[in-house]
């Protein structure tokens, strides 16, 4: 596969190639792809090494298989300049997600809608995936009526801006801010833009993402999503009803049961997932596993997961690997 990474000296761009190489995903030619001020860069990836080039050149090169983590305004406006020339796009950005022509998919939920036409593939935002790898199981077995979910996100969500607001902050050096305030220290109930509904776009993906990939429309969302100076992942308090009762031990045993989600839930030891352990893992963290007891058919559940990994990089390639084993592309 001729593979083109586009933002490949971005933050999920940097984690993809590892992942690529990692997952020995069968790539015969790498094209990395980035802005002018990078076009020239040397960037090594399997003991070779390749030079990047810009959008227009990697569209000349007609890579197979282009992997998107460049923002919405590059996706908008490049995606469809590749899947014209026959490339799959597999896009990070939240451009295409609520497009209704586009999938979006988790491989473990909903990989199986594919088909060779589809051009332009979106991956979920980060909070949703992880989220939605632990409940797309239990909503199979106890169909879920609402979700109530608050996020504590890491800075690398936001990207090496952040990180360097977090860094300088630390050593009392005053520099650029990525955030309207200081990090360190601090909460911000502020991810991504405010919409006119008063929650943040971060809140509304959490929404409208999880319905689309659980295919129902009927479930109900609300979230709160707030900023932390953490860097490994992020976390989620998360309450889920139900319309039918559930056993605890089984609600485990799904969990259990279920690919790219491990269960640490044991409060007689101090098990419970944490950003710090996720960080650098491909899985889905979940425990705090625990009834609601102020009202029936209601569970609570803390969900971690890499944000950079199976929340962007390794999603993207689980997609891409899910084509290429089906033929589609
Ligand atoms: C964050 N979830 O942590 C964001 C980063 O829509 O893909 C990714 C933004 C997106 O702030």
């Amino acid at each position: 596969m001729k593979v083109a990474v586009v933002g490949v000296t971005g933050m999920v761009g940097e984690v993809m190639l590892k992942v690529l190489k990692e997952r020995h995903f069968p790539v015969t030619e790498l094209i990395p792809v980035a802005s002018e001020k990078s076009v020239g860069k040397i960037i090594s990836f399997k003991d070779k090494d390749y030079q990047v080039v810009s959008l227009a050149t990697a569209v000349s090169m007609k890579p197979d298989i282009a992997l998107f983590s460049a923002g919405g305004e590059t996706s908008l406006e490049w995606a469809p300049k590749f899947a014209e020339i026959g490339t799959t796009v597999i896009d990070n950005s939240s451009a295409w997600r609520m497009d209704l022509n586009k999938k979006l998919i988790v491989p473990e939920i909903n990989a199986k809608s594919l088909t060779k036409s589809d051009k332009i593939i979106a991956n979920p935002n980060c909070s949703t995936i992880q989220m939605v790898m632990a409940l797309a199981p239990l909503h199979k077995k106890y169909k879920i009526k609402r979700i109530v979910v608050s996020t504590y996100q890491s800075i690398s969500g936001t990207g090496v801006k952040a990180i360097k607001q977090l860094e300088n902050e630390l050593a009392g050096i005053k520099g650029e801010m990525a955030y309207p305030y200081p990090i360190h220290k601090n909460a911000l109930p502020h991810c991504d833009v405010f919409e006119e509904n008063g929650y943040t776009k971060e809140e509304m993906k959490l929404v409208r993402e999880t319905q689309k990939i659980l295919d129902d429309k009927s479930i109900s969302v609300t979230a709160t999503a707030v900023r932390i100076p953490t860097s490994g992942g992020h976390s989620e308090a998360v309450n889920v009803a139900f319309e039918t009762d559930f056993d605890l031990t089984d609600v485990r045993q799904i969990l259990d049961n279920t690919p790219g989600v491990v269960v640490q839930d044991n409060t007689d030891v101090n098990m419970y997932p944490m950003p710090i352990y996720a960080h650098g893992k491909d899985d889905v963290f979940v425990g705090r596993i625990r009834r609601d007891e102020s009202q029936p058919n209601t569970l609570n559940l803390w969900i971690v997961s890499d944000n950079l990994r199976k929340g962007a990089a390794t999603n993207t390639i689980q997609i891409a690997e899910y084509l290429v084993k089906h033929q589609l592309v």
